[in-house]
C-alpha cells in the first residue's frame, strides 16, 4: 500500500506522535513528512529529530494575531503536502480559515468522551463531576472546538484515589491504541467525512462513534 503523506501538529511531549512513528515502523501505511510545534521545547521535537522527521518551529507569540499565525501555519504545512493533518496534544484554537482550509483531513486526538468535557484540564473536571468512566475521543476537526464528528472513543474506569495524573495516564494509554487506528482506516481509504459533515466508515455513516471494544480491525 503506498504510504499517506502526513503532517503531525504538537505542543507538548508528543506521546501521541511516538505512536504514530511506532506503528509506520511497523505496518501502518504513512510518512510523516515532518512535525510542527508551536512550542520551541516541545519534546515531541526530539521524538520526531531520533526517527530523522523534519521538524519545524512556529512560535505564535511572534505573530500579532491568530489570523496571521493560521496564515504563515498553513502554509507551512502545504509545503510539506500532506494528505491528513494530526493534531496531537496541539494546544492552539485555529481559526475558521485554516480548519476549512483542511476540512476532512485534518483529525484531533481529544481526552474525554465526547461531548463530555470539550475544551482543557479535562481530567480534573471529570474527577470533579465524579464520573464513573472517562476516556479519549478522535474526531475530524470543523470550526465548533473540541465539536467535529467524533470517529472512535476508548473509555476507562475513573478509579478510587485517582487524581489528574493518575487518570491522565490511564487514558493516554487508549489514546496511544486508538489515534494509530483512525489513522490507519484514512490511509487505507475507509474512513471519510461526507458533505453533511458525517462519518463515513467502511462505506456505512456512523451513528455513533465506534467504541474501541467493538472496533473493526
Ligand atoms: N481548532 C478548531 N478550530 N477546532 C478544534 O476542534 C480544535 C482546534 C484546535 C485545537 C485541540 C483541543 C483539544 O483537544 C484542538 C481542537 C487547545 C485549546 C485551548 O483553549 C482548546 C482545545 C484544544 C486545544 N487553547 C488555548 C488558546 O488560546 C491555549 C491554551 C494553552 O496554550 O495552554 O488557543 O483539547
Ligand atoms: C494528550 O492527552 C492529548 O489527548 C491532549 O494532550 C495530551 C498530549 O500528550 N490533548 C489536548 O489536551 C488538546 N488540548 P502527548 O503530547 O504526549 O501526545
Amino acid at each position: 500500500m503506498p504510504r499517506l503523506p502526513i503532517v503531525v501538529l504538537i505542543s507538548g511531549s508528543g506521546s501521541n506522535l511516538q505512536a504514530i512513528i511506532d506503528a509506520a515502523n511497523k505496518d501502518l501505511p504513512v510518512e510523516i513528512k515532518a512535525v510542527i510545534s508551536n512550542q520551541p521545547d516541545a519534546y515531541g521535537l526530539e521524538r520526531a529529530r531520533r526517527a530523522d522527521i523534519p521538524v519545524a518551529i512556529l512560535e505564535h507569540q511572534q505573530f500579532p494575531d491568530r489570523e496571521s499565525f493560521d496564515a504563515t501555519l498553513a502554509d507551512l504545512i502545504d509545503s510539506y503536502q500532506p494528505q491528513l493533518v494530526l493534531l496531537a496534544g496541539f494546544m492552539r484554537i485555529l481559526t475558521p480559515g485554516l480548519v476549512r482550509h483542511y476540512h476532512g483531513r485534518m483529525l484531533n486526538i481529544h481526552p474525554s468522551l465526547l461531548p463530555d468535557f470539550q475544551g482543557l484540564h479535562t481530567h480534573q473536571r471529570a474527577l470533579e463531576a465524579e464520573v464513573q468512566k472517562h476516556g479519549a475521543s478522535i474526531h475530524f476537526v470543523t470550526e465548533e472546538l473540541d465539536g467535529g464528528p467524533v470517529i472512535i472513543q476508548a473509555s476507562v474506569p475513573v478509579l478510587p484515589g485517582d487524581d489528574a495524573e493518575t487518570l491522565a495516564a490511564r487514558v493516554l494509554e487508549k489514546e496511544h491504541v486508538i489515534y494509530p487506528l483512525a489513522v490507519r482506516w484514512f490511509a487505507q481509504g475507509r474512513l471519510s467525512l461526507n458533505e453533511r459533515d458525517q462519518v463515513v466508515l467502511d462505506g456505512k455513516i456512523l451513528a455513533a462513534p465506534v467504541q474501541l471494544e467493538q472496533a473493526p480491525a
